[in-house]
Order: structure tokens, then C-alpha cells, then sequence
């Protein structure tokens, strides 16, 4: 049967330090992100993108806070929208905008998991932990809280109340580098799977993945991943605000897409933090697309009916 991928645009860039990820859907959509899908044969819905009312300012006891009404009407708008395009299709894809979307995506993905009462699981890739709540960060840019708020942490009254917490217990990540203290001693008390670049450096990223997608498998999950550009080298992937240096190589970043496509346990994908401003010649929109055809079937050789043995 013909698998379904619905494509939901969330040009939301006021989560993030400097502007541009409002391109991010129009950039994943000219690199031909739909195209390529539908020739590895699935059915692409595109969706559109989402927006937000124009909304008043919203006072907060952390006045280093940036956008926080606006970030509070895009969780109010993608929560629904998540949890309708899961419920849908087989493998929604939500284009980013900057990671503070994820706080609506993975809270409407993980109430279709609760639908079904299967757990919800959590892929993140990324430079960063986004471990942040609306009291601990400094730089008061929200694209850095995400995942402490889907997870179900303190200090989010100022945000939509999450009906349905992702446990921590279920959340894996990978290519980590850049730990503020706060989030350092969120990832100690929480004890969240983190994988850092030293961690891929010594046993590179199929080992620990491999674990976690059975760990997957085991409980019948869901599992949604949350791709932000910086999980790459900026070497190959320019296009975003907070590069860090150190990132995944191409093939270590397609070797995991490819694995994941096996394991045909992916249910959700986010694209976030795509900067087309600050890109060279769409080549980091274009990386993406390729990515994603990986996780979604393309591959080089078919595995079922390459055979050397003897
Ligand atoms: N991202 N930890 C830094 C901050 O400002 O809180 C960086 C956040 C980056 C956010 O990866 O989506
Ligand atoms: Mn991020
Ligand atoms: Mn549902
Ligand atoms: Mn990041």
C-alpha cells in the first residue's frame, strides 16, 4: 500500500537569535523536498504552512525572555495541527522555522501516541539539548527550551498547559556539543540518553542507535525525530544561526537516516533550524532533502538482493 507523507510548513523564526528560518519552508520546498519523495513512491500531501494571529506582548518574571507571546501562539497552533497530521498520514514532516517548534510538534505527535496507547519516543538531533526552561535561560532565545517543556519540566506556566508528556526516559540524543550548566544538570536529573560528539567519535553512531531503535521496537513506539541543522558540520551545512564546529559528518548523518529507514519505526520528522539567509547556493536546503530521502527509502544498492557470499 502506497504510504502517506504529509509536508506542514511552520515559518517561525522569533524562537531563534537572528531572522531567516521564516524561509525555511519556501527554501525545503524549492530544493524540491516533495518531488523527491513522491518519485521513492509516497504520497505527499502538502499542507501549507501554519501562522499566528499578530498577538500582545506577554510579561514574564525572566526578562531576558525574547517572543515568548509569539512562541505561546505557535505551540497553540502546531499542537492541534501535529496531532491531526499524525493521526492522517504515515509520516508527517514538519518544516521548520527555528527548534522552538518542536514544543508543539512533539506535544501533538505524543497525544496521537496516547490516542493509540503506545509510548512516544524522541530522536534529537542536534548540536544542542534545547533543555532550557523559561526561568534557566540566559540568552532568553526559546528555540533553546523545547525539549524541557515536552518532556514535562517545571517552569512552563507561561506556555499552552501539555496535555501529554513525553517521558525522558525516551529521549535519545545525538551529536550534542554545546551544554549550558542548567541544561548539563537537567540531563543529570533526568538522566536523558545523550550522546555527545566525543561518545560518536569512539563508537560512532550506528552502536548507540542501533540500542535505542530497539529499545523502540520493544515498547511498540512512535518515534518522532527532531533534525536541526546544526547537528551537521557547518562545514557542509552553513545555513544556520548557531553553528558549532564539530558536527556529524555526510555519512555519518546519512548513515543514520539509512538505519532508521530500515527499521521502519519513524513516525514524525521535524526540519528545523534551516536558515536559507545564510546559506551558499540552497546547498544546505539541498542536504536536507537528501537526508530525508534516505530516511524515507533511497538508497544506493537494495540490500535484499546484494549478495556476495559465496
Ligand atoms: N537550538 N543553549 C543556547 C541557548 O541560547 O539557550 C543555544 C540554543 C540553541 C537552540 O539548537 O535550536
Ligand atoms: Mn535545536
Ligand atoms: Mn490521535
Ligand atoms: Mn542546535
Amino acid at each position: 500500500m502506497t504510504k502517506t507523507c504529509a509536508l506542514l510548513g511552520a515559518p517561525i523564526e522569533t524562537g531563534a537569535s537572528q531572522p531567516g528560518c521564516i524561509m525555511g519552508p519556501a527554501s525545503l520546498r524549492t530544493a524540491g523536498l516533495a518531488r523527491v519523495l513522491g518519485e521513492l513512491g509516497w504520497q505527499v500531501s502538502d499542507l501549507g504552512d501554519l501562522g499566528i494571529p499578530t498577538v500582545a506582548p506577554l510579561p514574564h518574571a525572566n526578562p531576558a525572555l525574547h517572543h515568548l507571546a509569539e512562541a505561546r501562539a505557535w505551540i497553540e497552533a502546531l499542537t492541534p495541527a501535529a496531532h491531526a497530521a499524525a493521526r492522517d498520514h504515515d509520516l508527517p514532516i514538519f518544516m521548520g522555522g527555528d527548534h522552538s517548534m518542536a514544543a508543539g510538534t512533539v506535544a501533538g505527535v505524543a497525544r496521537h501516541a496516547a490516542d493509540l496507547g503506545r509510548p512516544q519516543f524522541v530522536l534529537w538531533l542536534d548540536a544542542h539539548p534545547d533543555l532550557h526552561s523559561l526561568h534557566s535561560t540566559t540568552s532568553g532565545n526559546l528555540h533553546g527550551t523545547p525539549v524541557a517543556y515536552f518532556t514535562g519540566a517545571e517552569g512552563f506556566d507561561a506556555y499552552p498547559t501539555l496535555t501529554h508528556a513525553v517521558d525522558p526516559e525516551n529521549v535519545c540524543m545525538m551529536g550534542i556539543r554545546s551544554v549550558d550548566p542548567a541544561e548539563q544538570a537537567r540531563i543529570t536529573d533526568t538522566g536523558i540518553e545523550v550522546h555527545d560528539m566525543r561518545a560518536i567519535d569512539e563508537t560512532g553512531v550506528l552502536a548507540p542507535l542501533r540500542a535505542f531503535l530497539a529499545r523502540v521496537a520493544k515498547a511498540n513506539g512512535l518515534l518522532h525525530v527532531s533534525f536541526d541543522v546544526d547537528f551537521l558540520d557547518p562545514g557542509i551545512a552553513p545555513a544556520v544561526g548557531t553553528t558549532v564546529p564539530g558536527g556529524a559528518t555526510f555519512r555519518e548523518a546519512h548513515l543514520i537516516m539509512e538505519e532508521l529507514c530500515d527499521s521502519g519505526l519513524v513516525t514524525s520528522l521535524d526540519l528545523v533550524e534551516l536558515n536559507p539567509f545564510l546559506d551558499e547556493r540552497g546547498r544546505t536546503a539541498s542536504l536536507l532533502c537528501d537526508l530525508t530521502a534516505s530516511l524515507m527509502g533511497r538508497r544506493v544498492l537494495d540490500r535484499m538482493t546484494r549478495s556476495f557470499a559465496a
